[in-house]
């Protein structure tokens, strides 16, 4: 087996953001299932990996030296980009505006998606129409807001396909499942539409697809 990059993966959201970048860039991997519902995340042999016990991460042993570990899935992505030269600007002010694009998944999109679909999915009924429901449902459409007002005139969040495509596109892809209509942003369904053909993002989120968990 070749031993390039360990990828420490579920098939969500998150760890489709890393499929999706190891197969945009053609690198060598081997996939290492992690079912979160059996909490294979909090082992130790994990926890020496991502100390903060979530999917994804790396292991890279592309390297004559000590294996690299990354973890959290921004870095994860800034570190591939930077490893291979793809998918991220060279000039210092296309680097600005990606930067920001990818803080603002970290800290936004993703968070706000992550917990609305916590409790849409699994909230207990009587929980489903609590404030904190509806504040995560409120804040993760004005982030859609924020994306579409990004797109208007681009086919792209910065000038052109980046990591700042690769790492919002996940949470944007499950809407449905989220139970939030995509009607009101006309210029994200375009840019959902135009990452899905892409065939690296549809290997990507095809990744262990049956493994579920
Ligand atoms: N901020 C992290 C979030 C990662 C994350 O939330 N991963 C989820 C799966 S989508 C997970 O591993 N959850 C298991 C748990 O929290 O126990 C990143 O961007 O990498």
């Amino acid at each position: 087996m070749n031993k390039a990059i360990d990828f420490y993966y579920s098939p969500t959201p998150n760890g489709w953001k890393v499929s999706i970048m190891l197969e945009e860039c053609g690198l060598t991997y081997n996939t290492i299932l992690i079912n979160l519902k059996k909490g294979e995340q909090f082992s130790s042999d994990f926890l020496k990996i991502n100390p903060n016990k979530k999917i994804p991460a790396i292991t890279d042993y592309d390297k004559n030296e000590k294996p690299i570990n990354v973890f959290e899935s921004g870095a994860i992505l800034l570190y591939l980009a930077e490893k291979t030269g793809k998918f991220i600007p060279d000039s210092i002010d296309e680097r600005r505006k990606l930067t920001q694009w990818l803080f603002w998944q970290v800290g936004n999109l993703g968070p706000m998606g992550g917990q609305h679909s916590h409790f849409w999915n699994y909230a207990p009924t009587s929980e489903k129409q609590s404030y904190a429901s509806h504040r995560y449902a409120d804040e993760y459409k004005k982030c859609l807001e924020v994306l579409e007002y990004q797109l208007t005139g681009r086919n792209y969040i910065i000038n052109e396909y980046s990591i700042a495509d690769i790492i919002s596109w996940p949470w944007v892809l499950i809407t449905k499942s989220m139970g939030i209509p995509l009607d009101p942003y006309p210029n994200v369904i375009k840019w959902r539409q135009r990452l899905k053909e892409r065939d690296a993002v549809r290997k990507g989120v095809d990744l262990m697809r049956n493994k579920k968990n």
